[in-house]
Formats: structure tokens, sequence, C-alpha cells
């Protein structure tokens, strides 16, 4: 599984602008996506769950879905991502089963504890940098707070929070395995490119 960019929809936008956004970022080459609706009904989230799959799945891009495992589960998606407030990663895989990805976030040390290696598959590390799209993301926890905790952890990890173009470098140059973005992608005039240049901070490796 490859983490490079993983990229994670807003729930503010409407499902045009979200398939529309979607496609432009497939174009450039993500490597996962994300899906993190809130506020809508289940239905509505299994709908915009399976419009996103028939955009990605025929470039085997996975779809993990944030928080919402019944939705995981009845669209057959690739995993879950899971809060320090959602389901334990625990019960996740035992509904979910052996071959679910189940990503975990942490935000600090104490939030390490919850860590399960033995069950989760990724670590989400953040909020990095400050950011506008999460409005209780909590203190950014900068590149330094970033490495402490990667060194920690001995599965894959991605860096998420705030993050552009201009101070990915650092989390990938720190052992990120993948960057996480919202508006660091979706937010900019030309997707495609976008993810193209994120990419090819991997590449450049
Ligand atoms: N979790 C921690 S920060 C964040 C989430 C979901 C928001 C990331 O959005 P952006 O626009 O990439 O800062
Ligand atoms: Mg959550």
């Amino acid at each position: 599984m490859r983490y490079n960019l993983y990229a994670i929809t807003d729930y503010r936008w409407d499902t045009q602008t979200m398939l529309d956004k979607v496609e432009k970022a497939v174009a450039g080459g993500i490597d996962v996506l994300q899906y993190r609706p809130k506020n809508i009904e289940t239905l509505d989230m299994i709908k915009q769950a399976g419009s996103l799959q028939e955009i990605i799945t025929p470039h085997n891009i996975p779809l993990i879905i944030n928080d919402a495992v019944d939705v995981a589960k009845t669209v057959d998606a690739d995993g879950v991502h899971l809060g320090q407030n959602d389901m334990k990663a625990k019960s996740a895989r035992d509904y979910l089963g052996n071959s679910a990805i189940i990503g975990l976030s942490v935000g600090n040390m104490q939030e390490l504890k919850n860590l399960d290696v033995s069950v989760v598959d990724y670590v989400g590390i953040g909020a990095v940098y400050e950011t506008g799209t999460k409005s209780n993301a909590g203190k950014p926890i900068g590149v330094d707070g970033f490495k402490a905790l990667r060194d920690k952890i001995l599965i894959p990890c991605v860096a998420i929070g705030g993050i552009t173009l201009n101070n990915a470098k650092a989390l990938i140059d720190n052992g990120s395995d993948g960057i996480a973005v919202i508006s660091g992608l979706f937010e900019t005039q030309d997707i495609t490119e976008t993810a193209i240049n994120f990419k090819n901070l991997y590449n450049k490796k």
C-alpha cells in the first residue's frame, strides 16, 4: 500500500464539486482517497462513496472512509480512518475483516498510547501546521512534533494539517510515508498539476 499522496474530500463541497475535484486529482496520480463526510444522512454517504468508487476504482486507488465504519462495510470500501473518539480500531477490525485498511489519528504522546499496531495499518499524525479546514484540529505540533511521534511508530505514517507544496518536503525528510491534504491540493488553481508536484516531492527523494 502506497500512501505518498493521500487526498481527502472536504465535507463542505456539494456532490458535483466533489466529483469534479476528485477526477482532477486522480489525473494527477493520487495514491489514496479518503472520503470525509459530515452532517449528511447515511444513505447520502453511501451514494457519494459509490460515485467516488466509480471514479477511482478503475485506477486502483483505494477508498478510505472517515469514521463511518457502517458505510465502509456497505460499499465495500478498502478501509476506514478512525479518530481518537471514533469506534475502537479493534472493533472496526473485527467488523471489517483482515483485508481492510485501518488508519488512526494521533496528535500527541497521550493519544499514541491508544495505538495498537497489531490492529492498525497506518497512522495520521497532526495537525502539523495551522489548518483552516478543521476547526477542532488543536494546536499545530510542527515538524518537530511530527518527528517525535513518527520516530516512535513502527508502521506507515502520513502527516496532516495545513500541508502545501511549500511545507511538505520537511515532513517527507522526517520520515512521512505520505502527505494527507485537503486544501493544499483541492483549493489550488490546477488540482492535477498540484497532485503531480506533490508526487514529485517523493520521486525526487
Ligand atoms: N485532521 C487534522 S488536520 C485536518 C484533519 C482532517 C484538516 C486537513 O485539511 P487541510 O486543508 O489539508 O489543512
Ligand atoms: Mg473521525
